[in-house]
């Protein structure tokens, strides 16, 4: 069966897992033989987005961008993978405004803030909370969880692969285009 080409958005904290299961996604559609990319705001922003930084009006272009970029990659064809906070609804409206019906699927990766700020692998809810990374998601800066999104993952009640499972099956159980 071809594939159909699809935006899969990955929205939540810093630290919420959106990227570890992104990239597992990503691994199980390519061994069914798959076309994807995979987009995360981390590598975006040493790149095409070097020039952004964390202000709101920065994280709307930053998401702008990004979308652009993904609606490139679905008129080729691919399934996208974008791993972005993305913390405002507006902004997640545009992405999805620019492909067609059904192409566009919002995962929304649940974690607890109190959770995410535990892991703080890289420290930065830390400095946040030291007052040294001003405008942080979840601490001074907002985040609008999504209302409808197509995938509502809870991370407090399910494990990564089980997270893993429930975005392929649905992704690969769509109806055709
Ligand atoms: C949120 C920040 C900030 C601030 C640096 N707020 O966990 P990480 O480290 O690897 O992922 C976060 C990443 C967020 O970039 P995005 O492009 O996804 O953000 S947005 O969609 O809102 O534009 C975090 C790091 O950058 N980081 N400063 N102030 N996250």
């Amino acid at each position: 069966k071809r594939q159909r080409p699809t935006v899969v958005w990955f929205t939540g904290l810093s630290g919420a897992g959106k990227s570890t299961i992104a990239n597992q996604v990503e691994r199980r559609l390519h061994a069914l033989g798959h076309h994807t990319y995979l987009l995360d705001g981390d590598n975006l922003r040493h790149g095409l987005n070097r020039d952004l930084g964390f202000t709101p009006a920065d994280r709307v272009e930053n998401v702008r961008r990004s979308a652009e970029v993904a609606a490139l990659m679905t008129d080729s064809g691919l399934i996208s993978l974008v791993c972005l906070i993305s913390p405002y609804r507006e902004d997640r409206r545009m992405a999805r405004d620019l492909v067609e019906d059904g192409e566009f699927v919002e995962v929304f990766v649940d974690t607890p803030l109190a959770v995410a700020e535990a892991r703080d692998p890289k420290g930065l809810y830390a400095k946040a909370r030291r007052g040294e990374l001003p405008n942080f998601t979840g601490i001074d800066s907002p985040y609008e969880p999504p209302e409808q999104p197509e995938l509502h993952i809870r991370m407090s009640e399910t494990t990564t692969e089980q997270a893993v499972e429930r975005i392929v099956t649905y992704l690969l159980n769509r109806p055709a285009e």
